[in-house]
């Protein structure tokens, strides 16, 4: 099979599961696939009740959706709580003892917790935070390392209706204290610090950082993670307060209540095309019900299954198919806190042949860095227990897709190529891996549910292979219902290219066969290892530095990173250019946005190349930075010198 790697990469080669891995799969066929998803277009009552029902509700909702564009309601007059249908309703079928978390640690410690341990040490939290007057639609923030009490933590938010909020513990202060004062948060829930590549990341350190300039918290708990080792963090008094200390104060009985099926669940900051990251806004009863089915349907979660998702709490994919989708279905799950070269590439492997991990979902970027590391790292693991693959985050090119297939699948484990968003909440384009026929770099189908179309500029549906817009032409369980705070960008953002339609903001194509072939973003959104930036947060981090007149960035393309961040500056008059002013402005980025933000590479520029209204020509120095020159249309600039200086300082 490796010989084919080599030899033709069209998107004529067509993967068909095994007889074996259908027979046993929850849908079987294009048949019923097909009968399905008619069903789920034609009646999304009937189809999404059914999935909703699975959940357990405290009170049946009269009706299933509410669709007032842009304004979606899932589920009217149910009551649900969140964390009972992913908890305590697995006690009750029969999964008291089963392994929920098995979570490994990066210095390499391993503790498991059942389904009835989980469920004592969320109740006790969730008594926590009741005892510090955390109340209903409070917001509390997360920012927490790869810990079981990170998923503790959202649950226990979920159980007394909080609403979370989990900033990526790789962000920095500057981050934290933007998203504090947007959604006004009253608690803040941190560790003393994480481990990642054998170092420690502060995260304590950076809370009290970010709190000089957010006085508006009243509450900090601070879960002991690192303990001795770090360096002794400092606790404010009658704020600070450590998580054990307060855990043993409150019991460990709670009785959960039923919020309405529209009840705020959770708020998650992600980048958009203006330097200020969007709050998007999750509620409970669709949004559970969105991701529990996408876990049954397109991972095959299944009784006896070791399911992994190697992402990181803070991002989207943590949410869905770490803390919530998996838990709902009640499945055992593997969660490591460190990195994946720690200490060395075959790190990812050493846990799935520990855990005999079945289900593995991870990123394309990833799958690149492990390509570069070398074949021998996955050759020298047991891999046979993985009957399931997945990528998420950004287009996987076909030689990384052939890679995963043949060296971490041994050529008979389905790939799934799921295609989706912050803002959809769960899974929206993938195939299903018992039926779908699959052709490495298409996400192919869409799921239940979502009507997703491809349009031109005039709203007609485009042919097959013609590019145009992605759009989702009908309301679906999981969608975001809102920007916290900000409707009117919520509107203008998703709901204004054609009306009652949702556009994503990726372009993208169908073949013939009707598969979509996602091909990235069409505004000024980075995919940086499968995470978005925004070029506008850069540059706004970049021209508060004090010596920066101007900046523009783009995006240029990188071996593994897939994107990565270029950035053009002007300094202010009197100020000498060097290298060692470039580090300086690349750690200021890291400063404010966090270290993913940071540029690879920064040109300075006397003037950066606008048209003759002033407008940065960003196409230009997008395609500068990838091939080196610029062979478009330049006669709407207003200084043609400019790009060739810059041409002439690449060329160097
Ligand atoms: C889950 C997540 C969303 C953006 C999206 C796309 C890109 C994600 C795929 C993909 C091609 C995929 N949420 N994207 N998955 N592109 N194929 N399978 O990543 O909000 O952080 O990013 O990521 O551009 O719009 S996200």
């Amino acid at each position: 099979m490796s010989k084919k790697i080599e030899s033709h990469l069209s998107e004529e080669r067509v993967f068909k599961p095994s007889k074996d891995f259908s027979k046993k799969a929850r849908i079987k066929s294009m048949a019923q696939y097909k009968r399905m998803y008619r069903e789920s277009i034609d009646k999304p009552g009937i189809f999404w009740g059914r999935e909703a029902k699975e959940l357990g509700w405290q009170k049946k909702w009269t009706k299933a959706l509410e669709w007032k564009a842009p304004y979606a309601k899932w589920f009217v007059g149910g009551k649900i709580n969140v964390c009972e249908s992913c908890v305590d309703r697995h006690l009750k079928e029969g999964r008291a003892n089963k392994a929920a978390i098995i979570w490994e640690g990066e210095p390499g410690e391993s503790r498991t917790l059942t389904y009835r341990q989980l469920h004592r040490e969320v109740c006790n939290f969730a008594n926590v935070l009741l005892a510090k007057g955390i109340k209903s639609k409070d917001r509390v923030m997360i920012y927490m390392p790869m810990t079981p009490e990170a998923v503790i933590a959202m649950l226990a938010c979920a159980r007394i209706g909080a609403v979370h909020s989990v900033i990526f513990g790789g962000f920095s202060a500057d981050s934290i204290v933007d998203r504090l004062e947007d959604c006004q948060a009253k608690a803040m829930i941190t560790s003393d610090g994480g481990y990642r590549r054998g170092g420690v990341v502060p995260l304590k350190e950076n809370v009290d950082a970010a709190l000089k300039k957010y006085k508006a918290l009243e509450t900090v708990i601070v879960h002991q993670r690192i303990g001795e080792i770090g360096a002794p963090v400092k606790m404010k008094k009658g704020r600070d307060f450590w998580w054990h200390e307060e855990a043993a104060k409150v019991s460990s009985h709670h009785e959960p209540k039923g919020f309405d099926s529209e009840h705020p669940l959770f708020i998650l900051y992600t980048s958009g095309s203006t330097g200020k990251p969007k709050g998007i806004l999750h509620t409970s009863g669709g949004y559970l019900t969105g991701t529990y089915a996408t876990c049954k349907y397109i991972f095959d979660m299944q009784e006896d299954d070791v399911y992994w998702c190697t992402a990181d709490v803070g991002w989207i994919t943590g949410h869905s198919y770490i803390a919530y989708g998996p838990l709902a279905n009640g499945v055992t799950q593997v969660m490591y806190e460190g990195a994946p070269n720690h200490p060395d590439f075959g790190r990812f492997w050493d846990i799935v042949e520990k855990y005999s991990v079945s289900i593995f979902y991870t990123a394309p970027t990833a799958i690149r860095a492990f390509i570069k590391a070398g074949d021998h790292f996955p050759d020298s693991r047991d891999l046979s227990s993985l009957r399931l693959l997945g990528t998420v985050g950004e287009p996987i090119n076909p030689e990384a897709w052939m890679w995963y297939h043949e060296k971490i699948g041994g050529g008979n484990c389905p790939i799934v190529d799921t295609w989706w968003q912050t803002e959809t909440g769960a899974i929206m384009i993938s195939p299903l891996p018992g039926c779908t026929p699959t052709k490495p770099g298409t996400a192919t189908l869409p799921f239940f549910g979502v009507d997703a179309a491809i349009l031109d500029e005039t709203g007609e549906e485009c042919g097959p292979n013609e590019g145009g817009k992605l759009v989702i032409r009908k309301p679906w369980p999981s969608m975001l219902r809102s920007i916290y705070g900000d409707k009117k960008r919520y509107r203008e953002t998703y709901w204004n290219d054609y009306p009652g339609m949702y556009t994503a903001g990726d372009g993208a194509r169908t073949d013939k066969a009707g598969n979509f072939w996602i091909v990235g973003r069409l505004d000024d959104v980075l995919n940086v290892s499968g995470h978005r930036l925004g070029t506008a947060e850069v540059e706004s981090a970049l021209v508060a530095h004090k010596v920066v007149a101007e900046a523009a960035v783009v995006g240029r393309p990188h071996e593994i990173k897939g994107q990565a961040v270029v950035a053009f500056v002007t300094v202010k008059g009197e100020v000498k250019t060097s290298d060692t002013l470039a580090k300086e402005l690349r750690n200021h980025v890291g400063t404010v946005i966090g270290a993913i933000a940071k540029p690879d590479a920064i040109y300075f520029a006397p003037s950066l190349p606008k048209t003759r209204s002033g407008k940065i020509m960003r196409r230009l120095l997008k395609e500068l930075v990838a091939t080196g020159k610029v062979s478009g249309n330049v006669t709407t600039l207003e200084d043609q010198q400019v790009i060739l200086d810059l041409q002439a300082q690449l060329q160097q």
